[in-house]
């Protein structure tokens, strides 16, 4: 259902030139109240008048993390404290984690963002919302609770961990959507397995899973090892949390992302110029109705492309294909780049390998390592070591075509790989210790 029809099938042309004067209103909001800004503007010697068409876009100066470490926690807040009513932050991976800030106003219409992507991933007001995105700082728990509430849904509010009790929980109370990672969504797919829980006695029907990047190859494995359609979402906490982004249930093609309040552009990762529609780069966002922490193209790090093909379910925004990777996961062993989800790629069309896995990069000398420690099936694990060689030798062909570069596969007992309650930690790259 389209939760907001006015907005989320709004004709292209009206959508600009709604954007277009959030944008001039935004603009000229954050040169007055925030000095960063009016500082980093009148470097660029851009003024917010000089905002005409939304072309004028690129030349605003970008948004980055350093930006938001450098006035950590709250220098980037346009409101007095007293009108903030929730911080969220992220830890990232290196140093100071970023805080964002919502009034009032902000935590509603975040509500509603979430109303409307819980909507077009199939849920309604009779569903029973198992949420088990982390409640806490990250603004998975708490955004995903507000919007399940919006939408008038049953939340279930059971946060991340204590893995059996999930369980329990969906099968006594009968949830019918669940929210987490893919990761952790996998680990409880394992538990159930353990539990003696068959999937097709419960009552999910949708999942909706975000918070990391996974492949199409993981959705299948989801949709099957836990009956229900599997549906992704996007969001950042520096844009507003989840909500920015998600799949419909119609077409489970691309992400619909709410271009009414998050403007997108794909720009190069090197040179930053603008990209055009359908060429991959570099996601930045634009908030156009945030207040207390709204940000001017901010650099995701996330490598995506933005199609405007018409989707069947009626909205008419842009879609962005699943995100591939980020800048900063990206790899570099000798020399090739290499993201984890080209990895995990080659694991998932694999028979015998479960999806679960971590990959290791060393250097001794100055010669990078690369394992990837892969875990098997219990009835492959028990074959014979022959045969287990020649899957590892498979799996190291393959990993060698696709990438270029080669790894050695080390094939492990199943449970062996820590399983996530939360994002998987997929890389330890020991070369940075
Ligand atoms: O992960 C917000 C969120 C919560 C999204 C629940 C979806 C569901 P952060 O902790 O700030 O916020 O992390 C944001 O996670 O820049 C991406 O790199 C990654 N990410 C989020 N969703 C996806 C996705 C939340 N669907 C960072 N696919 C982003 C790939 C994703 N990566």
């Amino acid at each position: 259902m389209i939760w907001d029809e006015e907005f989320e099938t709004m004709p292209r042309e009206a959508l600009r030139a709604l954007q277009l004067k959030r944008l001039q209103k935004l603009v000229a909001r954050v040169y007055e109240k925030v000095p960063y800004y009016r500082g980093k503007m009148d470097e660029a010697g851009i003024n917010p008048e000089d905002i005409q068409r939304l072309d004028d876009l690129k030349f605003l100066p970008f948004t980055t993390k350093e930006d938001l470490r450098k006035n950590y926690p709250f220098g980037l807040f346009t409101v007095p404290m007293e009108e903030v009513v929730r911080v969220h932050a992220s830890s990232g991976t290196t140093g100071q984690p970023t805080v964002v800030g919502y009034t009032k106003g902000d935590v509603k219409l975040w509500a509603g963002l979430m109303a409307r992507s819980l909507s077009a991933a199939g849920a309604h007001s009779k569903d029973l919302i198992h949420n088990a995105y982390g409640y806490g700082l990250f603004t998975g728990g708490l955004g995903a609770h507000y919007g399940a509430e919006e939408l008038g849904a049953t939340v279930i509010p059971i946060s991340g961990g204590q893995t059996k009790r999930q369980i329990t929980i969906m099968r006594d109370f009968g949830s019918t959507v669940l929210l987490s990672t893919p990761s952790y969504a996998l680990n409880l797919a394992g538990a159930m397995v353990d539990a003696g829980v068959d999937p097709a006695d419960l009552s999910l029907k949708v999942g909706i899973f975000g918070a990391e990047p996974w492949s199409e190859n993981m959705r299948e494995e989801l949709e099957k090892k836990l009956q229900l359609k599997a549906i992704d979402i996007y969001g950042l906490s520096e844009i507003i949390g989840p909500g920015v982004a998600i799949e419909c249930i119609e077409e489970q093609k691309g992400l619909h992302i709410f271009e009414d309040h998050f403007l997108p552009e794909i720009v190069d990762e090197n040179s930053f110029e603008p990209k055009a529609i359908g060429e991959s780069g570099e996601l930045v966002f634009t908030t156009l109705t945030k207040t207390a922490f709204p940000v001017i193209r901010y650099r995701t790090k996330d490598i995506a492309q933005l199609i405007d093909t018409p989707c069947s379910c009626g909205r008419t925004s842009v879609r962005m294909p699943k995100v591939t990777g980020r800048t900063d996961d990206m790899l570099i062993i000798r020399g090739v780049n290499v993201f984890p989800s080209q990895i995990e790629h080659v694991l998932m069309n694999v028979k015998g390998v479960e999806p679960h896995y971590q990959i290791i990069v060393d250097r001794h000398g100055s010669m990078d390592s690369m394992e990837v420690q892969v875990e098997v099936s219990e009835s492959i694990f028990s074959d014979e070591i022959k045969s287990l060689e020649n899957l590892s030798r498979q799996i190291q062909a393959e990993i060698k075509d696709l990438i270029g570069s080669s790894a050695k596969v080390t094939l492990v007992e199943p449970k062996t790989i820590k399983r996530s309650e939360g994002k998987a930690q997929r890389v330890i790259d020991k070369r940075n210790i």
